[in-house]
């Protein structure tokens, strides 16, 4: 193998923590107990509701996203930002406030996500998180519907010779710091018996920077980050086709959208919301023809289009948004085949197919409960 640095199993074996860089980044022994996940304790108490007002009353939305992460969430050299879950944080502020563009972003490691959630400094993360249960319950998270299953993949260099995560014996593996990753690295190589050094980050570009320099055998992430950044892989460093992502899956990783404990009308609104995307690629409702479809739309021939779109007189679901809320996401923002294709689809970088982020009615996953 063509690594320059390799950590000595040696002081592995005696449990040191290496560290090139303490403040972003450790290796650490395979053998240690995970690290648990950062821990908090919530008091439903001093976080009882409220939330859908007083962002109504601030008049933008704050939504917790990534550092950078290409198709989910990613500033431009102007400013603004892109992504899928920068599309679904732009998503909830025109259902709330009649305006996608009301939104401040907060970026966030992955390890600070859940106690800036708790600590009430964001109104919703949206930061490619995935739904377990020890986030959603110790962390004192409410998972809205899933926005995007993934899974935990590997990508290694094409000429590593490794085909196989099981070929990846007495490598290092690198990886970032407070994820799911994390964990699903030490119990997967465990379970196949497959020693190996991790070496965590903080953050992505460290990572990043560290595989370059060939530091790392291994880069575990969920696999549409690995394609995100194979896709956008520098030609300095041998462009797309000098690594490549292996077949395995060794997780199931359910990313969306997040609200803190406590709080059921906002978090029913994050929820509807997504289901809103869902439900409009479902009725065959776009960006391009919402407005279309709202001045011909008789809601007495189509009542359920008709209830979708606020059009049906004294149809209230009580979600305390306008009746024109979902217009306002179609309209703004688009259904979730516009959200998907623009920021991940087969013609992004990313080039990633719907599978099973397809609509229930094409076999996929995605399914909205009626609107009524
Ligand atoms: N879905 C996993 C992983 C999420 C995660 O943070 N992945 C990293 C690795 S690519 C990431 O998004 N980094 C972007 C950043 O640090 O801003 C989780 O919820 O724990």
């Amino acid at each position: 193998m063509k690594r320059s640095i390799r950590i000595a199993s040696v002081a592995l074996a005696a449990g040191l923590v290496l560290s090139a860089c303490a403040s972003d980044e450790e290796a650490t022994d395979a053998a240690d107990p995970a690290a648990p996940e950062e821990t908090v304790t919530v008091d439903p108490a001093q976080t009882e509701g409220g939330l859908l007002a007083a962002v109504q009353e601030r008049g933008t939305l704050i939504c917790g996203v990534s550092q950078g992460l290409p198709g989910f969430s990613i500033q431009g050299d102007d400013g603004t930002y892109t992504g899928f879950d920068v599309d679904y944080c732009r998503a909830v502020a025109a259902a709330v406030l009649g305006d996608a563009d009301a939104v401040d972003f907060v970026e966030l490691s992955a390890s600070a996500r859940f106690t800036a959630l708790q600590a009430g400094e964001i109104d919703v993360l949206i930061r490619n998180t995935t739904w377990t249960a020890t986030r959603d319950r110790n962390e004192g998270g409410s998972f809205a519907a899933t926005t995007f299953y993934d899974g935990q993949g590997m990508m290694v260099d094409t000429d590593s010779g490794f085909d196989t995560i099981d070929d990846m014996a007495n490598t290092t593996i690198c990886v970032q710091a407070g994820t799911t990753t994390q964990l699903n690295l030490e119990s997967q190589f465990a379970a196949r018996g497959l020693p190996y050094t991790a070496l965590t980050f903080e953050g992505n570009d460290q990572l990043q920077a560290a595989y370059f320099e060939g530091r790392c055998d291994g880069w575990t992430s969920d696999l549409s980050q690995l394609a995100a950044f194979r896709g956008t892989w520098p030609d300095e460093q041998g462009g797309a086709e000098s690594v490549k992502i292996l077949p395995d899956v060794i997780s199931k990783e359910p990313l969306g959208p997040l609200t803190s404990d406590g709080d059921s009308e906002w978090f029913d609104v994050v929820q509807w919301v997504v289901f809103a995307t869902f439900q409009a690629e479902e009725f065959g409702i776009s960006s391009a023809n919402v407005d279309s479809i709202v001045a011909s739309t008789n809601p007495d021939e189509e009542p359920a289009i008709g209830r979708f779109l606020g059009l049906v007189d004294g149809f209230d679901p009580g979600l305390g948004l306008s009746p024109d809320w979902a217009v306002n996401v179609i309209s703004q923002v688009g259904n979730y085949e516009e959200i998907f294709l623009r920021n991940v689809g087969p013609d992004t970088p990313l080039g990633l197919s719907r599978g099973v982020n397809s609509l229930w009615t094409d076999g996929g996953l995605l399914y909205a409960p009626p609107f009524r």
